[in-house]
């Protein structure tokens, strides 16, 4: 898969291209990365890329030139590619979209902003679709950039070592939206703590209800409303019941 990122900062993104799941996926050529730095694409002599914003107020703008002549080169090397904006006007990244670009496997260009922002013509005519990652405000869409990358590329084929750990993950499509059972590794003791009887008792059939509890009870505690958007089995809510009984003495 194919990614082009306009940024001010291609630096901040090397490193994690070169570690981890994400690293082994370029290595192994499941996935190109190429960047295109607007102070590259300026026709200013001055070699600027911002400026403040009409109507007045505090910080600058990046101006439409250069993104839009990093954004026209990007297009000139991969014409199909989808122009994404890393922005918190934009709609809430989900788990959902993310594997639906996994599976197209269609080019993203990112577009990582600065400062006050982009020229709003910039949004309105080459932006095909905008992204937040959440309610905060960022010096910059790189970082929300990289959570984007990272998330598509861990689901790409052959990105992950094991091809089942993707599945299980909380939100993969195959638990539909529920939080994760906790983890526990050896020792079974340590400083006193331990780990629950249950689940070195090899009954697989019990590890597999608790841990099913345990979805069930932890979403109930932690995340609330992703439970009214499901429709729990009779088996379900019983456990769920269990669980809340278990907290409770
Ligand atoms: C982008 C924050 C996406 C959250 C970009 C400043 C941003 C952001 N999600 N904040 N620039």
């Amino acid at each position: 898969m194919k990614f082009s990122i306009i940024t001010l900062f291609p630096e901040l993104f090397k490193n994690y291209f070169s570690m981890g799941v994400v690293g082994r996926a370029v290595q192994n050529n499941l996935v190109s990365v190429d960047y295109y730095n607007p102070r590259d694409y300026t026709d200013n002599k001055y070699g600027s890329v911002d400026d403040k914003p009409y109507g007045g107020g505090a910080g600058l703008v990046l101006s439409p030139q250069p993104l839009i002549e990093a954004i026209n080169t990007a297009k000139k090397h991969i014409p199909d590619a989808k122009v994404i904006y890393l922005t918190p006007q934009g709609n809430q990244l989900t788990q959902k979209a993310i594997s639906v670009y996994a599976e197209e496997k269609k080019p993203l260009v990112l577009l990582c902003g600065r400062y006050e922002g982009i020229d709003q013509r910039v949004i309105e005519h080459y932006v095909d679709q905008e992204y937040s990652i959440g309610d905060y405000i960022l010096s910059g869409g790189e970082l929300p950039a990289l959570v984007l990358l990272d998330s598509i590329i861990r689901l790409l084929p052959g990105a992950l070592g094991d091809a089942k750990s993707a599945q299980n993950d909380s939100f993969s499509e195959n638990l539909s939206g529920f939080l994760e059972y906790p983890h526990y590794t050896r020792p079974n003791q340590y400083i006193g703590l331990k780990v629950p009887e249950v689940l070195q008792s090899g009954n697989h059939q019990q590890i597999k209800r608790w841990r099913e509890k345990q979805v069930l009870g932890r979403t109930w505690l932690r995340r609330p409303n992703l439970l009214e958007c499901v429709r729990l089995t009779l088996e379900q809510q019983e456990l769920l019941a269990e669980f809340i009984l278990e907290i409770a003495d």
